[in-house]
Parts: C-alpha cells; sequence; structure tokens
C-alpha cells in the first residue's frame, strides 16, 4: 500500500508553533519529528514529502525556523518542523532556550513516534549531528537518518558517503538509512514508507 492511498498528503496545513508544551496540540495524532543542523533541508523536506513549494518555510537563511512548527496532514498525523542546530551567530542564551525546548519536546512528548534526523551526504557529520543521534539513542526515540542533498553528489559516490557518515555516527545498523534529495525526488517513496511503518 502507497502513502496516497493512506493519507491524503497534499491535504496539509501549518497547525500552530509552539515553544513549550503548554501550547502542543492536545489529542493523540502521532508525530514525526525533523531533526538537523540549520540549513540541512529539513522544511524542504517537509515541503517535498507533501508535495507543496512552501509549506514549510525554507530560507537561504540559516537558523529561520525559531520555534516548533506542528503541521496536520489529513488530519492523521503531523509533522513537527524543529529549529535547526548549529547556527553560528546564535547567542549562548538563546542557544540554551533552544536546547531546553528540543529536550522538552524529545523528551516528554507521548505523540511522538519516530525523528527523521538529517545529514548532509555531502559531508561527515558534524559533532552537533552525533550528539542529536546518540540522544535518540539514549532516549530509545526511534530515528530514521536521511541524508540529504543528494542531487550535489554524483551517484557513483553515494555509497561512499553513506559509509563514511555511517561510521561518524556509529550508526545502529537497525536503524533506517535514506538517501533523499528534495530536487530530485530521490528517496521520496523510502522515506514515506519507512514514516508510516513507524507511526
Ligand atoms: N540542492 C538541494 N538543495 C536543497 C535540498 N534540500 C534543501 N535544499 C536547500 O537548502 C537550503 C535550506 O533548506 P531548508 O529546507 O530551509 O533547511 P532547514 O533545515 O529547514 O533550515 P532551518 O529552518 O534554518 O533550520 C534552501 O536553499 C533549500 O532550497 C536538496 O535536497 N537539494
Ligand atoms: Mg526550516
Amino acid at each position: 500500500m502507497t502513502q496516497e492511498t493512506l493519507l491524503n498528503t497534499h491535504n496539509a496545513s501549518i497547525l500552530l508553533s509552539a515553544a513549550n508544551k503548554s501550547h502542543y496540540p492536545q489529542d493523540d495524532l502521532p508525530e514525526v519529528a525533523l531533526a538537523g543542523r540549520s540549513n540541512v533541508g529539513k522544511s524542504s523536506f517537509i515541503n517535498t514529502l507533501l508535495g507543496r513549494k512552501k509549506l514549510a518555510r525554507t530560507s537561504s537563511k540559516p537558523g529561520k525556523t525559531q520555534l516548533l512548527n506542528f503541521y496536520n496532514i489529513d488530519d492523521k498525523l503531523r509533522f513537527v518542523d524543529v529549529p535547526g542546530y548549529g547556527y553560528a551567530k546564535v547567542s549562548k542564551t538563546e542557544r540554551a532556550k533552544w536546547g531546553k525546548m528540543i529536550e522538552e519536546y524529545l523528551v516528554t512528548r507521548d505523540n511522538l513516534r519516530v525523528v527523521v534526523s538529517l545529514v548532509d551526504l555531502r559531508h561527515e557529520p558534524t559533532a552537533d549531528d552525533v550528539q542529536m543521534y546518540d540522544f535518540l539513542k539514549y532516549y530509545e526515540i526511534p530515528v530514521i537518518v536521511v541524508a540529504t542533498k543528494a542531487d550535489k553528489v554524483p551517484r557513483g559516490k553515494w555509497n561512499k558517503q553513506e559509509a563514511l557518515i555511517k561510521k561518524k555516527l556509529n550508526f545502529d545498523q537497525a536503524d533506517s538509512f535514506i538517501v533523499f534529495s528534495s530536487e530530485t525526488k530521490e528517496g521520496y517513496d523510502l522515506a514515506w514508507n519507512t514514516i508510516l511503518e513507524n507511526l
């Protein structure tokens, strides 16, 4: 069965933005959170999976998404766009606030079914990428690693990059790893199927 038969992926809208628990939606819908470095392509990933150009805000300016943005998908599930980490021009205070906000969501949110952790296929994961993956493993939160911007890497080098990323993350072979591109839609079906398996 494909995602299209299970839900109308085009029936999607922003529901709300929240800085803390008291503003989260209060129901039992499953949630899929997107985590990753600023500019890695989280918002683009959401837009690609929903077949929309500008539902989730993307920008060339990193660090734009500052709140948890909840997207309602056909009243059946939600995507939660998490502000990116690793943006240099952020004060210590803001960084601490960010950390609290993410941690509160990831650790206490019962609706959360899986985190899509995005990394850049072109590069070795950053220390922050490793920390995020370790954090998710420590709290036993199911994770799908998605390596973005595959269109910028020659196909012949994908396996090498995948191996390099997995090594740096100390990747758990039980987790899913998906090579993805918002430009070419590479990995679209696999991403949807893997997400739905986790709901
Ligand atoms: N070539 C290519 N560019 C991409 C891809 N995904 C995202 N981009 C570009 O990368 C930039 C950042 O993408 P966003 O989706 O805004 O990244 P983000 O992770 O949401 O960033 P923050 O909200 O700042 O954390 C934009 O210019 C996108 O067009 C991809 O798969 N291929
Ligand atoms: Mg974003």
